[in-house]
């Protein structure tokens, strides 16, 4: 075929018959927002039973259930609630409080019954005409408003409630959305889709988190998670005041209240409720490459051993559908990869860890034991008349796991077994919006699910495919490596996913919106609880190019998860794959990465014990620095933890330049320029050049960050000291983190954590370290830390604990040294002990 012709092939099926399916798809799975509501009515009664109050209305029955002082739960219906309430998401949690219930000025008011209460406790009014809830703190800040009360359609089941926020407050979270960080003035919608677009105003992607955060100028913040996994829709007006309505087909609506006071509160109050990550395995930190698809085996080996042979830091390579025979999940392509095990085996031993990709369509082949097993015992989705519901993807003609049914989530997770005898590290697991190649792009409504004691149509199941698919791996692979920190990733989900897996943000495009977009949406979903997720690092829709490769990669060495993967048919895009001088570029920013694990591996058990993301918007470390709320930086800047400033390029260079021009803002305190040290005030907006190598990273004065060599694999750093860089100050603060990396024995107390605190006085300065935890040293084999001071003057004298130490002594691997010129001390010692005093003397 001539090559024009297939250029305008493609171009017809990409600008025209894409978009086209897409918007009918789009259009087939729409809901209507009925138009007329009846709202809950006068009260008629109260009763109060312990942690719980139930207020009959007009029109309705409205429940408020206390859990903490500062997390509430809301249920609604139009008839009698039950009293049970099964969730997907929220873990039932006993309370030790009860309520108290008094009729003020036109107002039942609600509180924790108890004699002292704390300016923060959360109360709540309803206004006895109309049902109208009113949250507030105890202190009187009103936080939430119903503007009108909870009401119901007249017709169907949809329910809804519209709050009001105050002015200026920033509506932030709800998962994983295109565009800005804030939400304020957009339309989400809450049903799982693979989009195929991705521009700023399109919506929804794959995942559905009705995780609602407001955070406002004086830094205080409020969240809500509306609990109800059925459509859902949330609309945010435009307006400086602006107010929030959300709409679900589910009855009773569910909601939790969460009061803050501060962001970081929020997050914590939500994620006791939906759970927060079980620390994943240390590699998972390192570099990923991924691609759709690397086969055969020998060219899994080549891009293996070009990562050793370019000394390229990589930690894992991904296999996409493409090793599976005729895509069947849970088989290998014999003659692609016709001994996967000794593949692996070979690998392992180079320091890669392998995950692959799993399907739920599974296919229908009467020759093959998963099909025929599946189908004798239930295990698939059917229709209303009892025939097996069936529809194409990748392996044809397919029928799906109906992973809502407790047995088939137990049977799934036993099919891992194979995977796991061949030594598959991680699983990654995609298409579970679901999708089928059908132009509504998902099943039918009709299609029926056995939801706990009872059959559900797919409309009510949707949203939780993917959830219930991540937690049936979860289980079962948890259940066959049970020592093991194993880690699962997926496309789609519901809210809470973080105890099950991680995610990704799925198929953007290799273009300058998609790598703008990867930095708000990766936080937001952070916010809701999901610590560890990714954004495809070069994009994945259409031909990276060198530029757009570099400034992905400066950006995504500080995803929680740093991957780059690529669809079929476009360029490669590997490290190596534009050229030696990107190469360099992009393999210093790799290594970079890996310098500053150890860094990264604090935050992410922090993580796991706290819910509090890595990549942090600047309001949540600076939430009384006005200019933290500005948009112009909370879409472009973040933190990386609590101490690093990155302000990456997002944009390309004019076509007659060699640098990119940006703004940063540095938020109030004192910052350290990462490159050349150099000392910066805050509170200011600096304007700067960089070339396409160059990065802004700023340090928070006073920070203590870990770090380790450059290590070709995390494995590696074991063998390798642990290096404190110490950033000028007054007052000095670090935290790190260490166990095996992989075990689970960190929950029995295996590991060391450790604080850094540290203070510098006119001819002093000490820095002391108190250990937790019960491994005495950084890892079993090194035992070597090194200190270095930067912008430090020289001191006379150095003590460790009670030992003197004037320049240069050499006991072994103890020693110290100072270069006049760079003002730098670095300090060597293998002979220490916790807890841990350092002195300089001047
Ligand atoms: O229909 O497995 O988002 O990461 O490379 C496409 C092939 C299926 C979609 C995933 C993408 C993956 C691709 N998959």
């Amino acid at each position: 075929m001539p090559g024009f012709v297939q250029n305008l092939k493609d171009f017809i099926a990409s600008k025209i018959a894409l978009p086209l399916f897409r918007s009918i798809g789009k259009l087939l799975n729409t809901k209507i927002i009925p138009f007329r509501w009846i709202t809950l009515g006068g009260v008629q009664k109260v009763t109060t039973n312990g942690d719980i109050a139930i207020f009959q209305f007009a029109n309705g029955y409205l429940e408020i259930k206390v859990i903490t002082e500062s997390i509430w739960r809301i249920r609604a219906s139009k008839s009698p609630l039950q009293k049970d309430h099964y969730s997907w998401a929220a873990s039932p949690i006993e309370t030790p409080f009860n309520l108290k219930v008094n009729l003020d000025l036109g107002y039942y008011v609600i509180k924790v019954d108890k004699n002292i209460s704390q300016k923060n406790d959360l109360l709540i009014k309803i206004n006895e005409n109309n049902g109208a809830i009113l949250f507030e703190k105890m202190d009187g800040e009103v936080l939430s408003q119903d503007i009108k009360a909870i009401s119901w359609s007249k017709r169907k089941r949809w329910a809804a409630t519209h709050k009001k926020a105050t002015v200026n407050e920033l509506q932030i979270g709800f998962g994983e959305r295109t565009g800005s960080l804030a939400k304020n003035g957009r339309k989400m919608i809450f049903w799982n889709t693979d989009p195929r677009i991705y521009h700023k105003t399109n919506d929804p992607l794959y995942q559905s988190e009705p995780i609602q955060i407001s955070v406002r100028e004086n830094g205080s913040a409020y969240g809500i998670f509306y609990d109800n996994h059925h459509y859902s829709l949330i609309k945010i007006d435009k307006k400086k005041q602006s107010k929030v309505s959300y709409f679900t087909e589910q009855e009773p609506i569910c909601y939790y209240f969460f009061s803050g006071p501060s962001l970081k509160d929020v997050i914590q109050q939500l994620t006791l409720i939906n759970g927060r990550i079980s620390l994943p395995p240390r590699w998972i930190l390192g570099h990923q490459q991924c691609r759709w698809s690397y086969y055969p085996e020998e060219q899994v080996r080549a891009i293996a051993s070009t990562f050793r042979d370019k000394q390229i830091p990589c930690d894992c390579i991904h296999l996409d559908i493409d090793y599976m025979d005729g895509y069947r999940s849970f088989t290998w392509n014999k003659e692609r990869f016709p001994n996967p095990k000794k593949l692996i085996d070979d690998l392992h031993l180079e320091g890669f860890n392998i995950v692959v990709n799993t399907d739920p369509g599974l296919k229908i082949d009467t020759n093959w034991n998963i099909y025929n097993e599946g189908v004798k015992n239930n295990y698939f989705c059917k229709l209303p008349n009892g025939k097996l519901y069936t529809s194409k993807v990748w392996p044809g003609k397919c029928v799906f796991p109906d992973f809502i049914k407790h047995e088939v989530r137990t049977w799934w997770g036993s099919l891992f077994n194979s995977l796991v005898e061949v030594g598959v590290d991680g699983f990654w697991l995609d298409m579970n919006e679901p999708v089928t190649f059908t132009i509504k792009g998902t099943f039918p409504n009709k299609v029926q699910h056995h939801m706990i004691d009872k059959d559900v149509s797919h409309r009510e199941a949707h949203n939780i495919y993917g959830l219930n698919m991540a937690r049936a791996t979860r289980q079962g692979i948890d259940s066959l490596r049970p020592n093991i920190r194993n880690f699962i990733f997926t496309r789609s989900c519901y809210a809470s996913i973080q105890k099950y897996a991680a995610s990704w943000t799925g198929d953007n495009y290799s273009d300058w919106i998609g790598l703008q977009q990867s930095l708000p949406m990766i936080i937001n979903m952070g916010l809701c609880g999901q610590s560890i997720v990714a954004a495809d690092i070069g994009g994945f829709y259409q031909n990276c190019t060198p530029e757009l490769l570099t400034r992905w990669y400066q950006l995504g060495i500080f995803y929680p998860m740093c991957r780059n993967h690529s669809s079929a048919g476009t360029v490669s895009q590997e490290p190596w794959a534009f050229g030696e001088e990107i190469e360099q570029i992009v393999k210093k920013y790799i290594e970079l990465r890996y310098q500053l694990t150890p860094y990264l591996y604090y935050y992410t058990w922090e993580a796991s014990r706290t819910g509090l993301p890595i990549m942090r918007p600047l309001f949540m470390e600076f939430p009384n620095d006005i200019e933290a709320y500005n948009k112009k930086w909370f879409d472009t800047e973040f933190m990386f933890g609590e101490r690093i400033l990155i302000a990456p390029i997002l944009n390309k260079m004019p076509n007659d330049n060699s640098s990119a021009k940006r703004e940063i803002y540095l938020p109030q305190g004192t910052w350290i320029d990462f490159w050349s040290k150099e000392i910066l005030k805050g509170g200011t907006v600096i304007e700067k050049e960089f070339s396409l190598d160059q990065l802004a990273i700023f340090v928070k004065a006073g920070s203590i960050i870990p770090t380790n060599p450059v290590v070709q694999f995390l494995e590696q750093t074991k063998d390798h000291p642990v290096i404190f860089e110490i950033y000028p100050g007054i007052e000095f603060q670090g935290k790190a983190y260490f166990d095996d990396g992989i075990s689970k024995d960190y929950l029995q107390n295996n590991y060391c954590s450790l604080n850094l605190q540290g203070i510098k006085k006119s001819n002093e300065l000490t820095i002391d370290i108190f250990k937790e935890g019960k491994l005495e040293e950084l890892s079993t084999t090194n035992k070597n830390i090194h200190f270095v001071f930067h912008r430090v003057n020289k001191p006379l004298i150095i003590r460790l604990n009670d030992k003197k130490y004037s320049e240069g002594f050499d006991l072994g691997n103890n020693s110290w040294n100072y270069d006049d010129n760079t003002k730098m001390l670095i300090i060597k010692t293998n002979n220490y002990e916790f807890p841990l005093s350092i002195q300089l003397l001047f």
